[in-house]
This record gives structure tokens, C-alpha cells and sequence, in this order.
């Protein structure tokens, strides 16, 4: 049988601002009502930032806590928390809202440049992030913005002598990052363990292209505002369920069918 298909929304980011998308959800209200219509267009992952009340990004334990339970009453989704944040938040900050024990939260295994920043993710402070993951019985998606995170995410894996089903997302195109290139694909998903499970990001003008790369060889795929803001050229997206069904139309038509929320939560051995 064809292997269904997640979709990830990445419905919030760190980045993107309000005044580039007035219809990013901020309130939980506007949260509920995105997770629900992203649900309905066929994604089964919820990729989580918080913002504040003026829209900045935070790492606010209160912020996620009201996100989570909005999220959680409104859909099925799976809710998986970023621990990357913004390039600015410290360790501590992007730690804490672990507490809350998502389904999922992400592992970024690497430091990587990030536009005309940084994206800080030492050694310590992986394994830290990842022993935290454990400990609350999290699970981890490892976040590859370059080809040396594969390697680190396998050396942690396997000091901890983890057993964990390994989920991995290739994000491709930020700049600094590794690019989409036509083979970063299946290049960087023929160096994953053969037991795991992918999806993949093209960020910006990517998007679709790396969408289609991704659902041709067996991957899944991420979208949302976190990633890209266009539907194509000129045509800002208005919601995220624009985008989800633009993937999950990309996901059809190469023969794949779109997995529900429980068949996500089988994949990934939640
Ligand atoms: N905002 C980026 C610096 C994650 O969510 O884990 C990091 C990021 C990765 O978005
Ligand atoms: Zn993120």
C-alpha cells in the first residue's frame, strides 16, 4: 500500500511579521480557528510558534500553554513545539515550554547561518535540548538545515542508546542554509537511517518544487507561513489552509494519499 502522506503546517514561524501577513494567527482564538481549517484541508501536524500580543515571537510557557489547549480543542492535530524560537532566544527560553509535554517538539542538530544571522546550536546544547525531549517523553523531529545535522543527529541518537522511531525534517533554501538544489531531496533522504521517516521544506519560492521532490520519493512534506508566503509568484496566500491544500493537491496528484491525524500518530510511532 502507498504510504499516506503528513502534512505539516507550520502555521506561526518566528520570523515572518504582521505586517507581511496580516492573517498569521497570533490569539488562541485565531489559532483554533487556523488549526481547525488546516485539519480540514488535510494536515495532521501542527508546527507551533507563539507571538506575543503585538505579534513578536516568545518563548512564553503561558503563550504555548493557552496555543496548546486552543490547538488541541479545536482539531486532532498532532502539536509539535519549536525549540529553536527566534535566533535571539537563549537556551532557557527555548527550553522551557517542554514542560507542557507536546506530542512532538523539534531538535535543530547543528549551528547554521540564518540570513544575516545565526541560528546557535551547539553540541551542549542539542544533547541538553534532546535529554529534556526524553525525560518528558517528547518526541523529536530533527530539524536538517545542512547535510553535517544528519551525522549529529545520529551521534546523539545513538549516545543516549535511544530506540525512538527517528523523524527528520529536510528544511531547504534558507539562506545560508543548504539550498534546493533539483537532488537535495533525495540526496539528503538517501543519507537517512532506512527506518525513518522525512518530510521536507523548501522555504520561499522552493516550496513547491521541493513539495513534489518530497512526495515523489516517499517523503512528506512541511508548508505553512513559517515557510513560504507566496502560492506562486505574486499571489500572497491568504491562510494556511491555502497552502495546505496546495500540497496536499501536489500529494494527490503524484498518487499519495493524505494521512489523517491517526494515521500520522502510527507513522510516527506516537
Ligand atoms: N526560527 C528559526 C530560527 C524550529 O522551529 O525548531 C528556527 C526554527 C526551527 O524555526
Ligand atoms: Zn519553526
Amino acid at each position: 500500500m502507498t504510504t499516506p502522506l503528513i502534512i505539516t503546517v507550520a502555521a506561526v514561524g518566528a520570523e515572518l511579521t504582521l505586517e507581511q501577513q496580516p492573517n498569521l494567527p497570533i490569539t488562541p482564538e485565531q489559532l483554533a480557528v487556523d488549526s481547525a481549517a488546516c485539519a480540514e484541508a488535510g494536515a495532521s501536524i501542527y508546527h507551533l510558534h507563539v507571538r506575543d500580543p503585538e505579534g513578536r515571537p516568545t518563548m512564553d510557557v503561558e503563550r504555548f500553554r493557552a496555543a496548546h489547549e486552543a490547538i488541541r480543542e479545536a482539531s486532532d492535530l498532532i502539536v509539535q513545539f519549536t525549540t529553536g524560537g527566534a535566533v535571539s532566544d537563549g537556551p532557557e527560553a527555548r527550553l522551557a515550554p517542554l514542560e507542557l509535554r507536546p506530542e512532538m517538539a523539534t531538535l535543530t542538530t547543528g549551528t547554521v547561518n540564518f540570513g544575516d544571522e545565526v541560528f546557535l546550536n551547539p553540541l551542549p546544547l542539542i544533547t541538553r535540548i534532546y535529554e529534556r525531549e526524553l525525560e518528558v517523553g517528547v518526541l523529536p523531529e530533527f530539524e536538517i538545515f545542512d547535510a553535517g545535522m544528519i551525522a549529529t543527529a545520529d551521534r546523539v541518537y545513538r549516545e543516549y542508546e535511544s530506540d525512538h522511531h527517528r523523524h527528520y525534517d529536510l528544511v531547504l533554501g534558507v539562506p545560508g542554509a543548504m539550498p534546493a538544489w533539483s537532488d537535495s531531496v533525495q540526496w539528503l533522504a538517501s543519507k537517512l537511517p532506512e527506518e525513518a521517516t522525512w518530510s521536507a521544506t523548501g522555504i520561499g519560492r522552493n516550496n513547491q518544487p521541493v513539495a513534489v521532490a518530497a512526495a515523489s520519493s516517499g517523503g512528506h512534506i512541511r508548508t505553512g507561513f513559517e515557510d513560504v508566503r507566496y502560492l506562486e509568484p505574486g499571489r500572497l496566500a491568504t491562510s494556511n489552509r491555502e497552502l495546505v491544500e496546495q500540497v496536499a493537491a501536489i500529494a494527490t496528484s503524484n498518487g499519495r494519499p493524505i494521512a489523517t491525524p491517526e494515521q500520522a500518530r502510527n507513522i510516527l510511532e506516537l
